[in-house]
């Protein structure tokens, strides 16, 4: 089989010497759910870590006030040492939702070293991906299984669930990038993905804030 080189090399994610070049590794997703079989760390992020970035502040302090702290987005990352040249993986799997009529979403960031662009793979379900550059342009794509959004270097970027069940992503980002969330969670999105007679609506964020 000379020329023909099949890499079918154990991850041993765990083990990982992040100060040394990544090794050869090749990671199965689960095909029911998209998830990575490994992962070298698990984020949970629920309603409490999102306080401040639902337009219905009123309703998160009550729900909290009751004891209601849903999961709102898990990843699983696959990271590796902030180098040049070297890339991260991370899966997300955000959860189908509603807070008000505001579908749930991803805390939303730039990166914190620019220029870092970033790609997005759909495993499961429907959603949205919203982009908002420095100058305040918006823009949104759809995210959903099956397709691959492109997020060019100083865009911030949110994924927004708008279907039923759960929305899977893969994103491949250069392992220096960062996360910058102090500036969406000063600024916010200028836009809202909202439910409107049944469907996906994009709104004014000025026009909901509570
Ligand atoms: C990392 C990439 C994703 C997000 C994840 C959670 O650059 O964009 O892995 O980190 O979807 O979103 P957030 O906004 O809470 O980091
Ligand atoms: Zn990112």
């Amino acid at each position: 089989m000379q020329g023909n080189v099949i890499f079918n090399v154990d991850a041993k994610l765990s083990t990982m010497n992040m100060s040394k070049l990544p090794k050869l590794f090749q990671v199965e997703l689960d095909r029911r759910t998209g998830i990575p079989r490994r992962y070298k760390r698990k984020l949970v992020r629920r309603l409490s870590d999102l306080r401040g970035f639902f337009s219905d502040n009123k309703m998160v302090g009550q729900m909290l006030e009751r004891g209601k702290n849903p999961i709102i987005y898990e990843v699983y990352e696959i990271p590796q040492a902030p180098s040049e040249g070297l890339f991260s993986l991370a899966c997300t799997v955000l959860r189908p939702g509603k807070i008000g009529r505001e579908y749930y979403f991803t805390k939303g960031h730039f990166h914190a070293k620019e220029p870092a662009s970033e790609v997005y793979v759909g495993l499961k379900g429907r959603g949205m991906l919203l982009l908002q550059n420095r100058e305040g342009k918006i823009a949104h794509l759809p995210l959903e299984a099956g397709n691959v959004v492109y997020v060019p270097p100083q865009w911030a970027h949110r994924a927004i669930n708008t279907g039923r069940g759960k929305l899977v992503f893969l994103a491949v980002y250069p392992s220096s990038a960062g996360h910058d969330y102090g500036s969406i969670k000063k600024s916010g999105f200028a836009k809202l993905v909202v439910e409107r007679g049944g469907k996906p609506a994009l709104i004014s964020s000025r026009s909901l804030k509570r």
